[in-house]
């Protein structure tokens, strides 16, 4: 006779470890920033080369505004600190913000 098998049922259930959400940092265009400096910026503080620093000022100067990148909210909210802080430390307007991803 085969040995029976018991199922016990499990009790414990196994929390999902649901992703946390991303957040898009996004640049918005303003009249008196110049060009230069908002690729500057770009550069510096989200590591982007010059053609795609360029193409993001100039798609955020063109619609006004550009999603940049996603990070996860604490380097996102950092780093738009960062880079508007620069922006204002040189007397500009220049603003970064984020919000989260659907
Ligand atoms: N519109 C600015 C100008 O013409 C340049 C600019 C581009 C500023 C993008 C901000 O997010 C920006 N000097």
């Amino acid at each position: 006779m085969p040995e029976k098998t018991t199922v016990k049922p499990r009790t414990k259930t196994k929390p999902k470890t649901e992703q946390p959400k991303l957040w898009k940092v996004i640049l918005l265009n303003d009249d008196y920033t110049p060009r230069e400096f908002v690729v500057m910026v770009l550069k510096a503080v989200f590591r982007m080369n010059e053609e795609q620093a360029y193409h993001v000022m100039m798609t955020a100067h063109r619609r006004g505004a550009c999603v940049i990148a996603v990070y996860a909210k604490d380097v996102a909210d950092t780093k738009a600190k960062e880079a508007t802080e620069l922006g204002k430390q040189h007397g500009y307007p220049l603003y970064f913000t984020t919000e989260p991803e659907e």
